[in-house]
């Protein structure tokens, strides 16, 4: 049966990880991977998220199935932090939301439930974008196309090209857009380009399809949920995938939503029932232990304001690092300016570095960064710094 099978490519952002793993050196450094680390290079269990499981763990919550669509207090509670919790299109019953198996499970029942609604759609993803963004939407039957977006020259978004594309797409196509801290550049669209794009959709009948997996990784809840709230004012459908796997650093715990902005409350139930049929034949209904300790945490308002504080730390922290790496580059003599990535947001610096620089980094230093130049920034801290700007400079 197996004979003649053959061996998948790795992940690789993923396989990097195995690679790191199985590095013996001890002055290592995992730049690669999507993950926040906190000054003692350790993935955080949030204060709040801890007495949340406590609280849960005595109250001995019996683990029957959750209803398809998951825990509706959290569903709530999502769509709040989405849409503003006084959001008038909330309150209009326009939008639903299921809970879903991380930001990656609602891409995938979102890009499920598309197929069957629009089968001939294209795809259009910017370039670059997650490299499972195009995975994803391949296997759930699409053509992937991707639109201009980063201009490696200006180190910014190239939004004459970007227009330009999204306007020869076919008619509805389906538009996937960073919401806030675009993965891999850090490099995000100002509001006055957000309203450009929004028109450019509208115009070409367009469904936008907002990733958002770092809100909070930027400016702020509400700031890094602006071109949501935007497109939740222009009457247009549209699609939000949204993920708490770095803002409450659950990444195994799995937990993530689908929203899906619909043109009325009677229609919204209709979309509703037919998403509740694709996550039924997929996986039936979602986990319940990492939605329900979001969910405790975002509607106990001690416990909201701590995780608030905790999430800002967590973002402070990375633009501390921005800041140290830009200097040290600086001050030890780097032949290059570096002074771009303060102003990259949320977990990334799309660094410039080449594949073959990378590579280096990699075999004479121990340090992983993503082929591309991507580099975590949210790895950084004050053991590991140093070593890690010494190292650019000399690959440079
Ligand atoms: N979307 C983007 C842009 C991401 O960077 C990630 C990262 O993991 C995800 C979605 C997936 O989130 P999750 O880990 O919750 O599946
Ligand atoms: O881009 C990243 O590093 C994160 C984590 O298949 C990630 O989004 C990377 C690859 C992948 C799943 C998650």
């Amino acid at each position: 049966l197996f004979s003649a099978v053959e061996m998948a490519p790795r992940d690789p952002i993923l396989g990097l990880n195995e690679a790191f793993n199985a590095d013996t050196r001890p002055q290592k450094v995992n730049l690669g991977v999507g993950v926040y680390y906190n000054e003692a290079g350790r993935i955080p269990l949030l204060k709040a998220v801890e007495l949340a499981e406590k609280a849960r763990a005595e109250a001995r919550a019996p683990r029957g199935y959750l209803p398809i669509e998951g825990i509706g207090t959290y569903d709530s509670a999502v769509q709040k932090l989405l849409f503003g919790a006084d959001s008038d299109i909330i309150k209009s019953g326009r939008i639903i939301t299921s809970q879903a198996v991380g930001g990656t499970g609602a891409l995938k029942i979102g890009a499920d439930y598309l197929k069957r609604l629009l089968p001939n759609a294209v795809v259009a993803i910017s370039d670059p974008s997650w490299q499972n963004h195009r995975a994803l939407f391949s296997a759930a039957g699409f053509p992937v196309q991707n639109y201009r977006y980063y201009d490696p020259i200006q180190q910014g978004v190239d939004v004459e090209g970007m227009l330009e594309d999204l306007r020869e797409l076919p008619r509805q196509s389906i538009v996937v857009l960073h919401a806030c801290c675009h993965n891999p550049t850090g490099v995000d669209l100002n509001t006055e380009q957000w309203q450009a794009i929004l028109e450019v959709l509208k115009e070409c009948n367009h469904v936008p399809f907002l990733d958002i997996a770092y809100q909070g990784f930027a400016e702020g809840i509400d700031e890094d949920a602006a071109a949501v709230r935007l497109f939740a004012d222009s009457d247009m459908p549209f699609f939000v995938s949204s993920s708490f796997s770095k803002s409450f650093s659950l990444y195994g715990e799995r937990v993530g939503a689908l929203s899906i902005v619909a043109g009325s409350k009677e229609e919204a139930k209709r979309v509703l029932s037919q998403l509740k049929l694709v996550i039924r034949t997929n996986y039936s209904n979602p986990p319940t232990h990492g939605a329900s300790v979001v969910d405790l945490v975002l509607n106990t308002p001690e416990l909201n304001a701590l995780w608030q504080e905790e999430l800002g730390e967590m973002r402070d922290r990375i633009m501390r690092m921005r800041k140290l790496m830009v200097e040290q580059l600086a001050a030890k003599g780097a032949k290059k300016d570096f002074s771009f990535v303060v102003e990259q947001r949320g977990m990334f610096s799309y660094s410039g570095l080449s594949k073959e620089q990378v590579e280096r980094l990699r075999d004479e230093f121990g340090i992983y960064a993503v082929a591309s130049g991507r580099i975590c920034v949210a790895a950084l801290n004050l053991n590991n710094i140093d070593a890690v700007t010494d190292a650019i400079v000399q690959v440079l």
